[in-house]
C-alpha cells in the first residue's frame, strides 16, 4: 500500500519537473524492477536537477558565454629559493608542523572517489600497483607514509578515505584483505561521496538502463559536504584533529605528513593552503594557482587566456606557473564553517560520451553532462592561505593516463629517479638499468622520506630481487 502512495508522489514530482521520460519502460517492468526504479528516483533532488539542467544549457550555448574576462593576477608563492634563504623561519615552521603531527592534530584525507576512466582500470584506482620494485598499490604506499609518521612522531594517524558508490565496497574489501596495511582498522574511516544524475543536452535525466538513472560522483569538492554528512567531521573533532592534510589517490609521491607545509599553514593562521610545482612548460595541462578578481583560486588550464598562459616574467619564469598538485592543508573549523548551512561551491559542467539509453529506449553512446564541484574552489573563501612551491621530482608523479605522460610507467620512473639520487648520495651501488632507462630502486617511506633521512638511517642493504633493489 505504502509503495503505491510513494509511486504516485514520485511520479507526479518527476512529471512536473519535465522528467516523465524516466517511466518510458514502466509498462514492461515487473513489480521488482518497478520497485527498484521508484527507489532510485525517489532519491533524486529534483530542484538541484532543474538548476543543473539550466547550467548545462547555458554551458552549451555559445551566446550565453560570459562576456567579461575576469582579472587574473599571479599568487604569492613561498618559493624554493625563498625557503632556502629564510632558513630560521622554515626551521620554526617545520617544528610547528612536527608538533601538530606528534599531538595527532592532523587528519589525513584522501579523495579516491574518481572513476579512473582515463587509466582504464577496473578496480578502485588506489588498488593499482605502482611501486616500481615491490608492485605496491597506491593505497599501500600511502599507508606506509602514515606508518612513517606514526614512527617518526609517535602519533596515531587517522586516515579518512573518500570513496564513491561505484568503488566503496571494493575499496573497503581491498583494505580489509590487506589487514589495513598495518594500520588500526579503527583509524581508517571510509565515507562515500554523493552521486548526481547525469543529464542529456536538454537537461533530462539520462538512464543507464530501464531501472537505473545514470549517476556520477559529485566531484572532489564533494569531500567537504561528505565529511559532514558522513559524521567524519564530528569524528575528527572528537579526536582533536585541527587540520586535514588533503591528497589525491593518483600521486604516489604525495607526502601528506610534511611538517614544513603543515607548519607554514598553521604559522600563517591560514584556513586552506596548497602545494604547487613549477609548471613543466606553458602547455602542461594542470590548473594554476592565481587570483581571480582578487580572490585566490585554482585556474583550470582551459580557463586561462592563452596570452597569460604563455606570459613570462623578466627572469624567464612563467607568470602563471604555480601548478596545482592537489595537496592542501584544510582547517577542520574551516570545513565546519563552509558546510554549516549547506555548501555552495560553483558547479563545473563536463560533456562526456557514455553508454546510456537514448530517446528511442535503446542503449548506445550518448552525450552526458556531468556536474562536479572542485575542492580548490574553497580557496576563495579562505581569509588566509599559504602557497608553497615544492620540488616536482620529489613530490609529484601522478598516474592519470594508461600510457605516455602521467601514466603508471612515468610514475614508476619518477619514483626510481628520485630514489636513485638518494642511493647515489649514499655512495651505494645501483642495479642495472631497466629496459625503460631507469635503475629499478625503491625506498620504503618508513625507512626514509627524503635524502637526509636516507643518509642518516642505516643499515643500507637492499633486498635484491629480479625486479630491482628495495630499501626498507
Ligand atoms: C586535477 C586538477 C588539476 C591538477 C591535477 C593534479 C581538477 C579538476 N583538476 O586534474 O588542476 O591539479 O589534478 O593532479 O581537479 N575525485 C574524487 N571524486 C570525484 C572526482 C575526482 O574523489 O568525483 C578524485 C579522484 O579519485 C582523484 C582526484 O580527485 O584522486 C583527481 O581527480 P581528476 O582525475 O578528475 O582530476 P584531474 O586529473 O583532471
Amino acid at each position: 500500500m505504502k509503495r503505491v502512495v510513494d509511486e504516485a508522489r514520485v511520479r507526479s514530482a518527476l512529471e512536473r519537473a519535465g522528467q516523465g521520460h524516466v517511466f518510458a519502460a514502466w509498462s514492461k517492468l515487473d513489480a521488482q524492477a518497478r520497485e527498484r526504479l521508484i527507489t532510485e528516483l525517489a532519491r533524486i533532488d529534483l530542484d538541484l536537477v532543474g538548476h543543473l539542467g539550466s547550467l548545462g544549457r547555458k554551458a552549451l550555448d555559445p551566446h550565453a558565454q560570459s562576456e567579461r574576462v575576469p582579472q587574473f593576477t599571479p599568487p604569492e608563492v613561498v618559493t624554493l629559493e625563498a625557503s632556502a634563504k629564510a632558513e630560521g623561519e622554515m626551521r620554526d615552521a617545520r617544528e610547528r608542523g612536527a608538533d601538530l603531527l606528534a599531538h595527532s592534530r592532523v587528519g589525513f584525507l584522501l579523495v579516491a572517489g574518481g572513476q579512473a576512466s582515463r587509466l582504464g582500470y577496473e578496480g578502485p584506482k588506489g588498488a593499482f600497483p605502482v611501486g616500481p620494485v615491490t608492485g605496491r598499490s597506491l593505497f599501500e604506499i600511502f599507508a606506509r607514509r602514515l606508518i612513517a609518521a606514526r614512527e617518526r612522531y609517535g602519533t596515531r594517524p587517522t586516515w579518512y578515505v573518500m570513496t564513491s558508490l561505484a568503488n566503496d565496497a571494493a575499496t573497503r574489501a581491498f583494505f580489509a584483505d590487506a589487514g589495513w596495511f598495518g594500520l588500526h582498522a579503527d583509524d581508517v574511516v571510509f565515507f562515500a561521496q554523493a552521486m548526481l544524475p547525469a543529464l542529456d543536452e536538454q537537461g533530462r535525466i539520462l538512464m543507464a538502463d530501464e531501472t537505473t538513472p545514470f549517476q556520477a560522483p559529485n566531484g572532489h569538492g564533494g569531500v567537504l559536504s561528505g565529511l559532514r554528512e558522513s559524521g567524519a567531521l564530528d569524528h575528527a573533532k572528537q579526536r582533536g584533529i585541527e587540520v586535514f592534510s588533503y591528497f589525491q589517490v593518483d600521486n604516489p609521491l604525495a607526502r601528506p605528513a610534511d611538517p614544513l607545509f603543515l607548519g607554514l599553514h598553521a604559522a600563517a593562521g591560514a584556513q586552506m593552503s596548497s602545494k604547487v610545482v613549477r609548471k613543466r612548460d606553458a602547455a602542461e595541462k594542470v590548473g594554476v594557482l592565481g587570483q581571480v578578481d582578487g580572490k585566490l583560486s585554482c585556474i583550470e588550464y582551459s580557463d586561462l587566456p592563452s596570452g597569460l598562459r604563455e606570459a613570462r616574467d623578466p627572469s624567464g619564469e612563467l607568470v602563471f606557473g604555480a601548478g596545482n598538485i592537489a595537496l592542501h592543508a584544510i582547517d577542520r573549523t574551516f570545513v565546519e564553517e563552509l558546510t554549516r548551512d549547506g555548501l555552495s561551491l560553483p558547479w563545473h559542467v563536463a560533456r562526456k560520451s557514455v553508454e546510456a539509453l537514448g530517446a528511442d529506449g535503446r542503449r548506445g553512446k550518448r552525450t552526458a553532462l556531468k556536474f562536479e564541484t572542485f575542492v580548490f574552489d574553497a580557496l576563495s573563501f579562505a581569509q588566509r592561505s599559504v602557497t608553497l612551491e615544492v620540488d616536482r621530482a620529489a613530490e609529484f608523479a601522478p598516474v592519470k593516463n594508461a600510457t605516455g605522460e602521467d601514466s603508471p610507467e612515468s610514475a614508476r620512473a619518477a619514483q626510481c629517479a628520485l630514489h636513485e639520487r638518494w642511493v647515489r648520495s649514499a655512495g651505494l651501488a645501483l642495479p642495472p638499468r631497466h629496459a625503460q632507462g631507469h635503475h629499478p630502486v625503491e625506498v620504503d617511506p618508513v625507512l626514509a622520506e627524503d635524502v637526509d633521512e636516507f643518509l642518516q638511517r642505516a643499515p643500507h642493504t637492499p633486498r635484491i630481487s629480479h625486479e630491482g633493489h628495495f630499501y626498507g
